[in-house]
């Protein structure tokens, strides 16, 4: 295993564990809801943005229940927008993460609900005194993260991608829309770290060139794997984009251009991170296996 494997190993088992506390399983008459938010968040996913936001703050000096707190509340928005993104009402899949979608696995109405807890839970969390003693920094969190998934970000960004059926979208058109539907989480999960370790400008400024690069980067990786890769390892409905007559960075720039400009902001993304120090080597790991990826 390598130092990456084994932190991103790490990452995703402590944040197992800290969604499950926060969201424990309890015997209440609203039992159903908290059964389909511990089945959407619980179980799976890489946890890249939750490991993004712990290293991130670890450059800092940064450590424990705070960083922790952020890298859970980025991960809960994440999981609510893929219960929602599989709605039959927006893109109607029934495999995620390996395994039934919310809405197969429950009901509809449940799953809706189930996203709807999960993201309010994500800026309690925020807002709570436990994720750092200073208000002005709990505020800057929650304020990051509301424009990260609101309609300026993601929200908006899939309000767009869900207009872009057949529209013949352009790079610039696609950049945007991805940007705004994915890039804007990967983003905040960095920024939420240089908040926690109260970054100053410059720091704050190179981590933001360098999560544009790498959401980017995610993104087209992505696009790759809905068109070369496997239904079984990928966790997720493949071919989607095709299908659906969707415009993408694969479409555009056929499978190896789309990973030449992947590797291109790989390197763009590392460069930016030129002025930390070896505190930022799993950083600058994590942006070769974004485009590396398998699933
Ligand atoms: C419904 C408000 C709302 C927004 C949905 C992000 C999004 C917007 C939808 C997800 C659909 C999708 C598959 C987008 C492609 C990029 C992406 C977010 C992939 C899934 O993220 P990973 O690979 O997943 O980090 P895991 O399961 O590893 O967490």
């Amino acid at each position: 295993m390598t130092p990456l494997e084994a932190a991103l190993a790490e990452t995703a088992t402590r944040v197992e564990r800290q969604i499950s506390e926060l969201i424990p399983a309890r015997v209440v008459s609203h039992a159903r809801l908290i059964a389909a938010m511990r089945y959407a968040a619980l179980g799976g996913g890489k946890r890249l943005r939750p490991f993004l936001v712990l290293q991130s703050a670890g450059l800092f000096g940064a450590e424990g229940t705070g960083p922790m707190r952020a890298a859970a509340a980025v991960e809960l928005i994440h999981c609510y927008s893929l219960v929602h993104d599989d709605l039959p009402a927006m893109d109607d899949d029934d495999l995620r993460r390996g395994r039934a979608t919310a809405h197969i696995e429950f009901d509809e109405a449940t799953a809706i609900l189930a996203g709807d807890g999960l993201l309010t839970m994500a800026f309690e969390l925020l807002a709570d005194a436990a994720t750092h003693p200073s208000a002005e920094v709990r505020a800057a969190l929650v304020l990051a993260l509301a424009r990260a998934a609101g309609t300026e970000g993601m929200v908006g960004g899939q309000m767009i991608d869900l207009a872009a059926e057949g529209q013949n979208f352009d790079l610039t058109q696609i950049s945007q829309l991805q940007a705004m539907k994915t890039g804007a989480l990967i983003a905040v999960s960095v920024d939420a770290g240089a908040i926690l370790g109260q970054a100053d400008t410059n720091q704050r400024a190179a981590l933001a060139a360098y999560a544009r690069d790498l959401g980017l980067a995610f993104q087209i990786a992505d696009d790759l794997l809905d068109v070369e890769g496997d239904q079984a390892e990928v966790g997720k409905g493949v071919g989607k984009d095709a299908a659906a007559g969707k415009a993408t960075f694969v479409s555009l720039l056929g499978i190896d251009g789309a990973r030449a400009r992947a590797r291109e902001l790989v390197a763009s993304a590392t460069e930016h991170l030129a002025i930390f120090d070896a505190r930022a080597d799993l950083l600058r790991q994590v942006a070769k296996f974004v485009v590396a990826r398998r699933n």
